[in-house]
């Protein structure tokens, strides 16, 4: 099962013939796209039950990632599960205006954030707070944008991440221009961009391809096929694996199981490892699922089947991972208690950041829209600020 779930890029693909094609009868006919067997089939190392099986070509990817260090991904994951359940509880106690919970997608997040060097940048949407929490972010600025304090979280370059993107697929121009430069500059980081299942019908992530597979550009483009894209599934949108199109750019790209953070790990280590050696860009489709809600203003029960989410929660990222762990007696107590207690402290400092935040004025919504001043956005301003002093409550009389 040799590099199963590879579907090689147009340069090194070999010519498949179409149903009904001859050899030499090229002209006229449909290109089939890449129908290797097996290659739809994805790149799995820790099944579903917690069983690690073998691969003959991604384990020598993951070959340093010992006992201690499958804990740490599983601690990781554990924390980030607990963020987004805190963030969720916040929510719904009315101290965040909206959340996008990861629920589901904490190996897909995990696995690729770990493979990561500092000097990456990531430019993701607004569901990768784990992948946030891999680059170091302060917590309580994953949550500044969700509480209206702030247009945007941090400053991109102290973590090397960029602010959430909300206009879907936007975020994969951004990183592959970012790659370009980087190219420019000869170095050896790549940029690295999260979007969804949904994004891939986006112009934005298909013209980034263009621009990607044209200058060999040092950028993984990580889809989280989540399943579905608010309330569309994501069959509706794409009738072959979403992996498939991305050869048709020249752009390689491999399916992984995304509730299996070894895989994830894997494939996002090759990914870049030949982004940096000029390899190019690299589409990686990570097949998982968004357990909760779109965001904490959606009913998912609304439109889709209770069963479907059943299925998926048997195959829950962080349950076959401890399986993994407890069957090579690495799931003792001690470690547990440990994991539990800095999820615990993480949340409690998730909570107290949110809770403690400065509430800004209403007029800094004009600060940082020019770098200059501008005459016309201090009219706009000085309106505003006559306009709330109107409000001010009447001097009290005295008592009479
Ligand atoms: C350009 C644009 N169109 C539409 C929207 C509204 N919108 C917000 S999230 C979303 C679905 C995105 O689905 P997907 O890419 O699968 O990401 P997921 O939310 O599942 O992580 C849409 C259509 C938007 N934010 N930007
Ligand atoms: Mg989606």
């Amino acid at each position: 099962m040799a590099q199963d779930g590879i579907l090689p890029g147009s340069g090194s693909e070999e010519r498949v013939e179409a149903p009904g094609e001859t050899a030499g009868q090229t002209g006229g006919t449909v290109h089939p796209g890449p129908s290797r067997p097996g290659a739809d089939e994805p790149v799995q190392l820790i099944d579903s039950s917690g069983v690690r099986h073998p691969h003959d070509h991604y384990d020598a990817l993951v070959a340093d990632v010992d006992g201690p260090a499958l804990q740490k991904l599983y601690e990781d994951m554990v924390v980030v599960r607990r963020i987004d359940a805190e963030a969720t509880a916040l929510q719904r106690q009315g101290e965040l205006a909206l959340w996008p919970p990861l629920l589901g997608q904490e190996a897909a997040q995990i696995g690729s954030g770990r493979a990561l060097r500092s000097d990456d940048f990531v430019f993701s949407s607004y569901r990768e707070n784990a992948v946030a929490y891999c680059r170091g972010v302060d917590l309580a600025d994953i949550l500044r944008v969700w509480r209206g304090n702030a247009s945007s979280g941090w400053d991109p370059y102290t973590i090397n991440m960029a602010t959430p993107q909300v206009i879907i697929g936007a975020q994969t121009l951004h990183a592959t221009g970012y790659a370009m430069g980087i190219l420019n500059d000869g170095a050896d980081a790549v940029a690295v961009t999260y979007f969804g299942d949904g994004a891939t019908s986006q112009g934005d992530v298909n013209e980034a391809m263009v621009f990607a597979a044209s200058y060999q550009a040092p950028v993984v483009f990580f889809c989280q096929n989540n399943h579905w894209a608010i309330s569309e599934p994501v069959g509706l949108q794409a009738h072959v694996p979403i992996a498939r199109r991305a050869p048709g750019f020249g752009i390689p790209s491999v399916r992984v199981d995304g509730n299996d953070v070894l895989a994830c790990l894997a494939v996002t280590r090759e990914a870049l490892a030949r982004a940096r050696s000029g390899g190019g860009p690299t589409f990686i489709e990570a097949v998982t699922y968004r357990m909760g809600p779109h965001t904490t203003a959606d009913d998912p029960t609304r439109y889709r089947d209770a069963n479907e989410l059943e299925d998926w929660a048997a195959r829950d990222p962080l349950a076959r991972l401890a399986t993994l762990l407890d069957s090579r007696g690495l799931l003792e107590a001690d470690y547990t208690d440990a994991v539990k207690a800095k999820a615990d402290a993480v949340a409690a400092e998730l909570r107290e950041g949110c809770l403690s935040m400065p509430e800004p004025a209403p007029s800094d919504v004009f600060r940082h829209v020019y770098s200059e001043p501008n005459s016309w956005l201090e009219r706009q301003q000085d309106h505003y600020e006559r306009y709330l002093a109107s409000f001010t409550p009447a001097p009290q009389e005295g008592p009479r």
